[in-house]
């Protein structure tokens, strides 16, 4: 089971590494740590078990963050729509995307940064990307808005890129003109 003692933070230079992809087709132990990674988000949203594993709650969760020098990550979340959304993916890619940009008008937040860091984080409105599921199938999924952000914060760490990266230093608080808010 993932818990916070898995995970790196900020100045580990593995969030600052373009990560490998995985050998395909998936063996057994990357169909085992894409499972636990989903495990830990799901974890992470049950209250009795943050409460019992001291766990911090996340949307989105990247092997890099735990350790792994893998192109993996998992994401579990609402939409707008109040739909569950629940992926994990391996070798993702990021197929094609709108020139519409959206951001969070609360900004973003990292399990690997444990302070703080304001600003608007520019993402794009709308996405494509592909990826292997657990059973190795190659998907295709467009995710927008809030979905669409999560999948970016995430596919970010695989690249070795970080959330504040995209804030403008001299105006962290100026969205960029047409940028979509979301509340
Ligand atoms: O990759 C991570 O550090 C997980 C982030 C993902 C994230 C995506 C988009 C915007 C902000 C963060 C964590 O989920 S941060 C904690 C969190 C928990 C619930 C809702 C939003 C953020
Ligand atoms: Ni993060």
């Amino acid at each position: 089971m993932i818990t916070m003692k898995d995970f790196i933070y900020d100045g580990h230079p593995l969030l600052r590494t373009v990560v490998n992809e995985v050998k395909l087709p998936l063996g057994t132990e990357d169909k085992e740590t894409m499972q636990k990674m989903l495990a830990y988000l799901r974890n992470s949203q049950d209250p009795k078990l943050v409460k019992k594993y001291k766990l911090k709650e996340g949307v989105g969760l990247a092997a890099p963050q735990i350790g792994l020098n893998k192109r993996i990550f998992a994401v579990r979340t609402e939409d707008e729509q109040g739909q569950l959304h629940e992926y994990v993916l391996a070798n993702p890619k990021l197929v094609s995307h709108s020139e519409a940009l959206t951001y969070l008008s609360k900004g973003e937040g990292c399990l690997s940064v444990k302070q703080d860091i304001p600003g608007i984080v520019p993402r794009y409105d709308r996405i494509k990307l592909t990826g292997y599921n657990i059973e190795g199938d190659l998907v295709e999924i467009k995710a927008k808005g809030y979905l669409g952000i999560v999948f970016q914060h995430e596919i970010d760490h695989l690249n070795g890129k970080m959330f504040y990266d995209h804030i403008d230093k001299n105006h962290p608080l100026m969205p960029p003109p047409g940028a979509v808010a979301i509340e």
